[in-house]
């Protein structure tokens, strides 16, 4: 039974005119439940992609570049408000062209070179094509905000056929994550008007956050060059010395660490 007929089971009684504009909002609720799919199947492409890459690192390399994998669809109100705000026609063809962070995938990694790394890893597989990278983290945004952006757009198949949907995914490091999980609260909460005050100390995070990423690079350098030198001790013997890391990464390492605490107890 269509909700028309239910509507006149329970005594409503429609014109032709008020049946037609059911049917419309049936057809167009339908369309809408088709249009989120798709953006729901490119997620589920992407994460795959995201998740295979990740067990083989972790199975074959005995590290894994990826820390966390989050996705997102936009609600209806982001998208309506997307819409209004870049004044695109509201058909589906053209939100679908305009609109292209509706399906959203982000990754945390421990250090910035895993975010490049990662990035050349999925871009470079065969079926996917790149349509746009913002570097913020090569080019950061004026109150401090690092990551590294691409939509790409990812096959998805569908009983009738491929159908190409674009998925925004962002990359940063976990330093980068913090603070703009803490921005984005900041920015809701004042209402998009953010008191100066508050915008010079996320701008001094954002420094903090850089550092740390810096010496968490340098530390990991010097980690790999360490494995990479020492001397593979033979199972059967026990090593009684163990190789010392330097003062410098011990002390690099201490000031990060208290840099880092100082500022998440601040918050
Ligand atoms: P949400 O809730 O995350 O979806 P465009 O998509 O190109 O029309 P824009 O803003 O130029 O619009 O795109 P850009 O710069 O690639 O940013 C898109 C997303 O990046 C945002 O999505 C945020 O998730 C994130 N982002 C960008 N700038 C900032 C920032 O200054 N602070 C924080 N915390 N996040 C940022 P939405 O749609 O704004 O929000």
């Amino acid at each position: 039974m269509d909700s028309t007929q239910v509507l006149r089971e329970h005594g409503f009684d429609l014109d032709l005119a008020g049946e037609a504009q059911l049917n419309d909002m049936k057809q167009l609720r339908e369309e809408f439940t088709r249009f989120m799919m798709l953006y729901k199947f490119g997620i589920d492409e992407v994460t795959t992609k995201l998740s295979i890459l990740q067990e083989e690192f972790s199975l074959v390399h005995d590290y894994n570049p990826i820390e966390h994998l989050t996705s997102r669809l936009k609600t209806p109100e982001s998208i309506i408000h997307k819409v209004k705000r870049k004044q695109c026609n509201p058909s589906f063809d053209s939100i679908r062209a305009s609109v292209m962070d509706i399906a959203g995938v982000r990754i945390t990694c421990s250090f910035v070179s895993d975010t490049y790394r990662v990035f050349d890893m999925l871009t470079g597989q065969q079926d996917i094509r790149v349509v746009e990278v913002k570097d913020y983290i090569k080019n950061p945004k004026p109150n401090g905000y690092k990551s590294l952006h691409a939509i790409l757009e990812v096959p998805v198949f569908m009983s009738t056929g491929v159908v190409p949907v674009m998925v925004e995914v962002q990359i940063r490091t976990v330093a980068m994550d913090f603070w703009a999980s803490l921005e984005h609260k900041i920015y809701y909460k004042y209402n998009k008007d953010v008191p100066a005050n508050l915008v010079g100390e996320l701008r001094a995070a954002a420094d903090t956050a850089n550092q740390l990423d810096l010496t968490m690079e340098r530390l990991h350098d010097e980690v790999k060059k360490f494995e990479q030198s020492s001397v593979v001790v033979p199972t059967t013997t026990r090593a009684t010395e163990r190789p010392k890391l330097s003062d410098r990464t011990l002390r690099d390492l201490n000031e990060a660490r208290q840099s880092f605490f100082q500022h998440s107890d601040s918050e």
